[in-house]
């Protein structure tokens, strides 16, 4: 191979490495599923790219000033035929929080897989990490209580 070629291939290899993988399950009270068992619509990572693109620009409790990317929640809701009024979200590190459709749909709140144009890897907060618009909302949407809806590395919303 030539060095170039092979170089090429070191860079594609390393990138896929590092990426922290998109995916997300949704089950519960969903009407679509493609699971073999018809209980859970696992989305991929195209698939959650492919959805209506949001931004809200925020500071949180841990991030400065920035603008964050994803799909609206109530899209991917949408998505699975969600029946449900709360979503409980789980993460990585087995944290579980419910927040309901309606918090989701007041604020507009996404899942968020990039901030400042950057893909959120595990280490900081991915692969998605539900985002409200917190400077617009100041008084609403700060404090320990609203603090606890801002989940990071999240993998699974459970329809209840
Ligand atoms: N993935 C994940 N997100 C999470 C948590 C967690 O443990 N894991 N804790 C929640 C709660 S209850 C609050 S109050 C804040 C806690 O943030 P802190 O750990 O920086 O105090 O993040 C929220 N988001
Ligand atoms: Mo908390």
């Amino acid at each position: 191979m030539k060095p170039r070629l092979l170089c090429f291939f070191f860079v594609v290899m390393a990138q896929a490495a590092h990426a922290t993988p998109l995916a997300l399950d949704v089950q519960g009270k969903i009407t679509r599923s493609n699971d073999v068992s018809h209980t859970v619509y696992h989305m991929t990572d195209t698939e959650l790219l492919g959805l209506p693109v949001h931004t809200i620009t925020t500071s949180t409790r841990w991030t400065p000033k920035s603008t964050f990317t994803g799909p609206l929640v109530t899209d991917v809701l949408k998505r699975v035929g969600a029946t449900g009024d709360v979503v409980e979200l789980r993460t990585l590190d087995d944290y579980t929080v419910s927040v309901t459709v309606a918090d989701a749909r007041r604020y507009g709140a996404i899942l968020a897989y990039s901030m400042n144009g950057k893909r959120l890897e595990v280490r900081d907060f991915g692969p998605l990490f539900l985002i409200y618009p917190r400077d617009a909302y100041p008084s609403e949407l700060t404090g320990a209580l609203a603090d606890a809806k801002f989940v990071w590395q999240v993998k699974a919303l459970i329809l209840k």
